[in-house]
């Protein structure tokens, strides 16, 4: 057995997969670790999605409801959703078949921001949690549990389950010990502030203490994090990250942001990960995140010595990179600190660092507003995730996104977007591949005129006539036409282009 157990009491429980998954009822909330494809339970979801292939064999109903950190992998979320396995599933998934599943009203699904979702709960907002699996590196003498390479939610669903299965992966390197700040956020109303005043700072433990007597399986695993390679910066890609470091340059050329000690947050995704590839070849020195995810980007970062320390809750790296930090954990101990969740997102904290907001999109509108999660207004994507955090606490929020996508047939600069998860009050600087909207404190007219003029030029003359259009109306504060506000989406429903 796994020197990785050291609490004799646990090294009792250990079992097969099979076996442990016989503790998931139908019916069960089960809280899992993982969060971006990191630290997520490897046999379990497996094995549960088994156990509910053979109920429904024998016509019997077995879903779950499933509460993780963010997204988890095929292996997990995957296998999970293709077995019909899952009744409601939040805060955050980007798997395939999952989505597929949501968007055919299969699978309920509940897209809330991940600061909010491990008080949702601690505060039983879900109801009472039966079942925690969490992943580790090792369990102590004392039956603490070392986190792998994802903290998420672990703390808030290993204090709520009823019972607790523990996956310890062999894997995961056990230098990645070390790593981890654990703090739990007391509940009302008893909280405090939460004392990080700059993201090297470490406020808690190195291991999460559990209550024993709930543990009821502990399974040995030996398997890999799963995520998918970033694709490779192409032009477009470079081409934004270039105006996003006009942008920052901007910000030093007007004595707001210095050279030295730069706080960035960064969204997932191959464009974010193009920004960092920028930010190695710029001016920019002692770097620090305060972000959810350490990317390939920021691992190069702290390798180039440009990136001081990175703060975040989990992992989201390519295959060749995450075998990379699991060879050399060790060396990356003293830059990296992963927290839970809910204090690397936190509003607080965000606010008080003064960090640069940096995420994705799927499309804007011409006054700001951002659709970060349903194509069309209808169709799921991933979820909300931590943009949300970021961006409305940030100091300065900024967006980042090629001017179309499919080819073309779509705009990221709509009239009007078609689902509204930023708004314009959030939203400060809007970036693609034709430069930076710098959004603020301009009124929605002017902020009208700034986001056309980085639309894709195929859409400008669109965008034009439909502003033109709107400001024959008779209210023009916030001009728009409504019967044809969302000409560019019916267009592609009815036509497969925006431009129709
Ligand atoms: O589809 O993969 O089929 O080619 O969306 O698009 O351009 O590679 O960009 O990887 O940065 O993702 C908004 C999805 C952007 C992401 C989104 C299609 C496009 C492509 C990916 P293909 P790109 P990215 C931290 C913060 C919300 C959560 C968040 C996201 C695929 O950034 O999920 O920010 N954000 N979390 O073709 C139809 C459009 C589209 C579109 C892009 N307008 N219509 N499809 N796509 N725009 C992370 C966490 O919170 C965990």
């Amino acid at each position: 057995m796994s020197e990785r157990i050291a609490n004799d009491k646990l090294r009792g429980k250990v079992m097969s997969p099979e076996g442990a998954a016989q503790f998931v009822n139908a019916g069960d909330k089960v809280g899992i670790s993982g969060f971006t494809g990191a630290g997520y339970p490897k046999a379990l979801p497996t094995a549960i999605a088994e156990r509910a292939k053979a109920a429904h064999d024998k016509g019997d109903d077995f879903k779950i409801d499933l509460f993780t950190g963010a997204s988890t992998a095929p292996d997990c979320d995957g296998v999970l959703a293709e077995a019909n396995a899952i009744n409601f599933r939040t805060p955050y998934q980007s798997d395939p078949s999952m989505r597929n599943s949501i968007n055919a009203a299969q699978m309920k699904y509940a897209d809330i921001h991940l600061s909010h979702s491990g008080m949702y709960m601690q505060q039983g907002f879900f109801g009472q949690l039966d079942v925690a699996i969490v992943e580790a590196v090792r369990i102590t003498e004392e039956g603490h549990i070392i986190p792998s390479s994802a903290v998420g939610n672990n703390v808030e669903y290993l204090d709520a389950a009823q019972r607790i299965i523990i996956e310890v992966n062999s894997w995961q390197s056990e230098h990645l010990e070390g790593m981890h700040d654990i703090w739990r956020m007391p509940q009302l109303p008893n909280r405090i502030p939460v004392p990080i005043t700059s993201p090297g700072q470490r406020i808690g433990s190195p291991w999460i203490d559990i209550d024993l007597d709930k543990v009821v399986a502990v399974v040995e695993t030996n398997s890999p994090d799963r995520n998918a390679p970033f694709k490779p910066a192409d032009e477009v890609s470079q081409k934004i990250a270039s105006n996003f470091l006009d942008f920052l340059e901007g910000e030093v050329a007007a004595g707001r942001l210095s050279y030295d000690g730069y706080i960035m947050q960064s969204g997932v995704g191959n464009v974010p990960n193009a920004v960092m590839a920028g930010l190695l070849d710029s001016k920019f020195e002692n770097i620090q995140a305060y972000t959810e995810v350490i990317q390939d980007g920021m691992v190069d970062l702290i390798d180039a010595g440009k990136m001081t320390v990175a703060s975040a809750t989990a992992f989201s790296l390519s295959p060749e990179y995450a075998e990379r930090m699991n060879d050399q954990a060790e060396k990356y101990r003293d830059s990296i600190i992963l927290r839970p969740q809910q204090i690397s997102n936190h509003p607080e904290v965000i606010r008080r660092v003064g960090l640069i907001a940096t995420n994705g999109m799927i499309e804007a509108d011409i006054y700001g507003n951002i659709n970060s999660t349903n194509v069309s207004g209808t169709r799921m994507m991933n979820g909300i995730g931590g943009s949300g955090d970021f961006t409305r606490n940030g100091y300065i929020s900024s967006f980042i996104s090629p001017s179309v996508a499919k080819d073309g047939a779509i705009s990221a600069i709509v009239p009007f977007a078609s689902h509204i998860d930023h708004t314009e009050h959030d939203v400060m600087v809007v970036i693609t591949e034709y430069g930076y909207a710098d959004l603020r404190g301009l009124t929605p007219r002017d902020r009208a005129k700034k986001m056309i003029a980085i639309a894709h030029p195929d859409y400008r003359p669109l965008l034009e006539e439909y502003y033109e259009r709107a400001n024959k109306g008779k209210f023009l504060h916030t001009p728009h036409d409504l019967p044809t506000a969302f000409s560019f989406h019916t267009n592609l429903a009815d036509k497969g282009s925006m431009k129709g």
